[in-house]
């Protein structure tokens, strides 16, 4: 294929629809990719963004491109070369600087935007999870937010529209406190792609973290807007939620949540300006951030500039397109993603953080396994059972349960141990096996492939770990 013609900007910016053809250009090249467009993993409209200009800005927002796969896929769409050379295109300043200092301990998985997981020896050592050291999940540069100018709106289907400043908050409605944890939807992917490979951040199982959250209830916000129970009954459906943070299109990460939660006296949804009794760090949401307990991280929109009442969902790509499952038989190319709803509560969940793969251990001796439990809308874990042997025999673990545990509101995770009997006569590799049962006796699946599904999501396969006894 002869890639030597020479393309000016303005013939390049003649092809940005499908009927012209999709013409991008990177470094001085050229490409057509409109024959990957439905491929993109973002969706063909994302890609859409970038057609009949260079990839450039958009790269350095989303800098997972820069990496030989993608280089080499766009390779293959190269159609010619770009007048001026790379020269022509112009710099683009990093949208990523001035991010925030981060603890080292963290298991950097992506630097920009910044998305990295508690290690194992610190997850399962504190029922909540110091600042520091709680894993960060952004899809976008950190914005930088005045406190003294915040405001906050709330708006929408029947609501007084209100304006609140950082203070309103603080001061106009009654503070109060929940334990939560959050949990990504991607944790535990990388056991989840052992299967069949998916396309996504890798975690392992620290993408989850315990925090005591302190702000105002969503509820009286609403309330205070005008919202009553009837209107919310009949009027809207979702509560919408829009932050700060901006991609170069000016898109906002953005989700929703049903109505019923977000207004049930018992769901204990905040807007939280406090993180372990300090205002929210830059990377968990200051000045204020949603926390919707026993709901999936996603819902969580940190940096909140908006919340709205709607009849609809939220339009984002994040609540339309991202954090959904599907069949193992689907795939990109046949996902049907309005066919799918979106994440909301999780489902049940554990991990052995100790002892770690590979570890030497004794044959014949009582083994002390440790972990974390945790399930979604407000259910309890009621019993974390661990195998040393194939499943022939299970221990049951006991458990510790961040406090404000009760009835349906088990926001926060349990943590556990046992004594886990190792047979005298299994020495060389000995399969670790930990599975937890919440109050609704939902337990987790024995293996992930028949959950697999493209996105990597909600992976809550019986945890493994393989261990060599001697
Ligand atoms: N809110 C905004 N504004 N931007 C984001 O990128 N990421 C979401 C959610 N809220 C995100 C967001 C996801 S996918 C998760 S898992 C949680 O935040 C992670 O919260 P954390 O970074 O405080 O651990
Ligand atoms: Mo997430």
């Amino acid at each position: 294929k002869d890639t030597s013609k020479v393309y000016t900007k303005e013939e390049v910016a003649k092809h940005k629809t499908r009927d012209s053809r999709i013409w991008v250009t990177h470094q001085g090249k050229v490409y057509d990719v409109s024959d990957w467009a439905d491929l993109h993993p973002g969706g063909a409209q994302r890609l859409m963004l970038a057609a009949g200009g260079p990839l450039e800005p958009f790269w350095a927002m989303y800098q997972q491109h820069n990496q030989p796969a993608v280089r080499n896929i766009l390779q293959q769409f190269q159609i010619g070369e770009l007048e001026g050379g790379a020269a022509a295109s112009q710099p683009v300043e990093d949208p990523y600087k001035g991010e925030p200092e981060r603890h080292p301990i963290l298991i950097v998985r992506t630097q920009k935007p910044f998305n990295a997981e508690t290690p194992k020896d610190i997850l399962a050592e504190h029922l909540i999870t110091p600042n520091e050291f709680f894993f960060v999940r952004n899809h976008l540069p950190v914005p930088h937010v005045d406190a003294s100018s915040y405001s906050l709106r709330i708006e929408g289907e029947g609501l007084r529209a209100l304006h609140l400043s950082l203070e309103d908050l603080k001061t106009k409605f009654k503070k109060h406190s929940i334990i939560a944890t959050l949990q990504c939807s991607g944790n535990r992917r990388d056991d989840m792609a052992q299967v069949k490979p998916i396309k996504g951040l890798d975690w392992d199982v620290g993408a989850i973290g315990t925090a005591v959250w302190g702000g105002v209830r969503l509820r009286d916000v609403l309330r205070a807007a005008g919202m009553d129970d009837e209107a919310a009954n009949s009027e809207v459906q979702h509560i919408q939620f829009e932050g700060l943070d901006q991609d170069e299109s000016s898109t906002h990460y953005g989700a929703s949540i049903p109505i019923e939660k977000a207004v049930d006296p018992f769901g204990d949804v905040l807007l939280a300006y406090e993180m372990n009794g300090s205002p929210l760090p830059a990377d968990h949401g200051y000045p204020v951030r949603v926390v919707v307990p026993g709901v999936t991280g996603a819902r969580s929109v940190k940096w909140l500039a908006r919340v709205v009442a709607s009849k609809e969902e939220s339009s984002s790509h994040w609540q339309q397109k991202d954090y959904k499952s599907f069949s193992p038989n689907v795939d990109w190319d046949n996902v049907d993603w309005s066919s799918a709803p979106a994440l909301q509560e999780t489902n049940v969940q554990s991990a052995i953080t100790e002892p770690k793969p590979g570890a030497k251990v004794g044959a014949g001796m009582d083994l002390p396994v440790k972990g974390y439990a945790f399930s979604g809308g407000g259910r309890p874990i009621i019993r974390v059972d661990v195998s040393a042997d194939g499943g022939k025999t299970w221990t049951t673990a006991e458990l510790q349960r961040a406090e404000q545990q009760q009835r349906h509101r088990a926001w926060g995770w349990t943590l556990w141990n046992a004594e886990v009997p190792v047979p005298a006569d299994q020495k060389g590799p000995v399969q670790l096996m930990a599975k937890a049962t919440d109050s609704s006796y939902n337990s987790q699946p024995d293996t992930a492939g028949p959950i697999w599904n493209l996105r990597g999501v909600v992976n809550n396969a019986w945890h493994r770990v393989d261990v060599d006894a001697e």
